[in-house]
């Protein structure tokens, strides 16, 4: 399709064709979001070799990516808060000024397109008619990302539309104004020569995972994966988010949001806040056991990572799940722990850096009690039981719909978001501290979050397996100062007339 039939919003046009003039691309690909184009690229995908189609009767419209082994998890010491002076940034996030790495990037940038599509995403994280909705418009020449973003987002032309009718002011006032997106540009940094044969995975050794909250822009180069390339969602949806929400009184938070439900009816929703990889999915997916499902109880979830919180005209703290799926790890899921999530991924799923069994079918280590007897490896190499390595990278990841999830909750695309009565802050300590308690009231419960910690998972590659200070498991999210944004919490309770109760829980099973 192309630019013409795409947009008429000039912002936007203007932005596309500057990034079209500094990239290079050979061509440019405006994503419609239809199943059509889902089909077309992933069949492309399936002939370069990036994807490989698994077994249609095993898990129908389901594909495998296998990446490079130096590109497997968010980078941190390459994640960059770049602002005008060092103290926006504070003492928790890498720094760098935002002139110079302006410059930077468009060094890295120029060209780096050659040889490859150009795509252009618009999706919308958020119920597309909430007002705490966020657009963002993402370039990138990864494929890849294209159809997990399709999952990941609200993703397609319903978005443009949305854009160009907030332009022409037809469509309910946003917070930020008619026709706001925010620009997010993101290349694997891996230009094609003439002739050149493609990698399987291309990518780049040096990598910048860049956020400039001033003007609301994210550029990531060098990674294809997970949150590095995936822009919606850690980049935009916490760091960005971050900024916005403590200028516009509300939190963007890296929580789950869970519904409780009791027999006669009652719905009780908390959100709760735990490091990456310390088993939010599966709590958020808990299902209550046998004899309380039997008396009526039932769980619901509305979201799994990311939380957007906001104190609510009724007086109290309400919520949305900015996301549309789940990008949940692999290893350690099965039908034991997480058969909301084995049922979530049936089909129409993605699944990186995960083995492949003889029947054309996934396997992680932790899937099944007895390990197949053979496999091919997330490296593409033959494994037995025997292999010194594990069949799955630790990190490994399923990328799921999320209206595919067998909980999912009726409210969970509610505009109005869905009240909070609980928080709680968690993290992986098997030992030393209580199970669980409750703060005396907010500013305790403030205090309980900021200094929480947790011991350190494969998600941050390159540290060793100790405890990590992790406020509010936003050190690796929060796009400013985190003396500020304590600040901004404690500053929230006065927004809040029905404050919600805080309760720290300190030890979680793993997975
Ligand atoms: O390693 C990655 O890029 C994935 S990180 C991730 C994915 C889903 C949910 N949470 C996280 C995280 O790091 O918190
Ligand atoms: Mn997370």
């Amino acid at each position: 399709m192309n630019e013409q039939d795409m947009t008429t919003h000039p912002a936007l046009a203007k932005w596309v064709q500057k990034m079209i003039d500094l990239c290079c691309p050979d061509r440019v690909h405006w994503c419609d979001g239809s199943q059509q184009e889902w089909d077309q690229i992933t069949e492309m995908m399936v002939a370069s070799g990036t994807f490989i189609r698994l077994n249609p009767e095993k898990r129908p419209n389901s594909f495998l990516a296998r990446s490079t082994p130096s590109d497997v998890a968010r980078v941190e010491d390459r994640t960059f808060i770049c602002t005008k002076r060092k103290d926006q940034a504070g003492p928790t996030n890498n720094w760098a000024e935002a002139g110079e790495m302006r410059e930077k990037m468009v060094g890295r940038f120029q060209g780096c397109m050659r040889g490859r599509t150009m795509y252009v995403i618009p999706f919308c994280m958020g119920p597309m008619d909430s007002t705490l909705a966020k657009i963002g418009v993402q370039v990138t020449d990864s494929p890849y990302v294209v159809v997990n973003l399709r999952i990941m987002t609200k993703m397609g032309k319903e978005v443009f539309n949305r854009l160009e009718d907030e332009k022409s002011g037809s469509a309910p006032r946003k917070r930020h104004g008619h026709g706001f997106f925010i620009p997010c540009a993101h290349t694997v940094g891996s230009p094609l020569e003439p002739g050149q044969k493609d990698a399987a995975w291309p990518c780049n050794e040096d990598k910048y995972i860049c956020h400039f909250p001033e003007t609301r822009e994210v550029w990531s180069y060098g990674s294809g994966y997970g949150g590095n390339a995936l822009l919606g969602k850690k980049c935009l949806a916490l760091r960005i988010a971050s900024n916005i929400a403590r200028e516009h009184n509300w939190m963007a938070e890296h929580m789950l949001i869970l519904g409780l439900h009791s027999p006669e009816g009652e719905k009780t929703y908390i959100s709760a806040a735990f490091p990456s990889a310390c088993g939010k999915t599966n709590l958020a997916m808990i299902v209550p056991p046998k004899p309380y499902a039997d008396a009526g109880w039932k769980t619901t979830i509305v979201g799994d990572d990311i939380a957007w919180l906001w104190p609510h005209e009724d007086g109290r703290l309400h919520a949305i799940n900015p996301e549309n799926g789940y990008f949940g790890v692999a290893p350690g899921t099965s039908y034991k722990t997480n058969p909301i999530a084995m049922e979530s991924m049936k089909a129409n799923c993605i699944f990186t850096n995960v083995a492949l069994t003889d029947d054309g079918d996934v396997w992680w280590e932790g899937l099944t009690e007895e390990k197949p007897m053979h496999l091919i490896d997330w490296q593409g190499r033959d494994w037995t039981p025997a292999s010194a390595t594990p069949a799955a990278h630790p990190n490994a990841r399923f990328t799921a719909p999320a209206s595919q999830c067998p909980t999912i909750d009726p409210d969970w695309q509610n505009p109005e978001g869905v009240p909070i009565s609980a928080i709680v802050f968690g993290g992986r300590r098997p030992s030393t501290m209580p199970l669980v308690f409750q703060a005396f009231n907010w500013s305790h419960g403030v205090y309980l979050g900021a200094t929480m910690g947790s011991e350190t998972t494969a998600a941050a590659i390159g540290l060793k397996k100790q405890v990590r200070r992790d406020p509010m498991a936003m050190l690796p999210f929060t796009g400013y100062n985190m003396g500020d944004y304590f600040g901004h919490w404690l500053s929230m309770r006065r927004q809040i007339r029905v404050l919600p109760r805080f309760f720290p829980r300190e030890l979680v099973p793993s997975g």
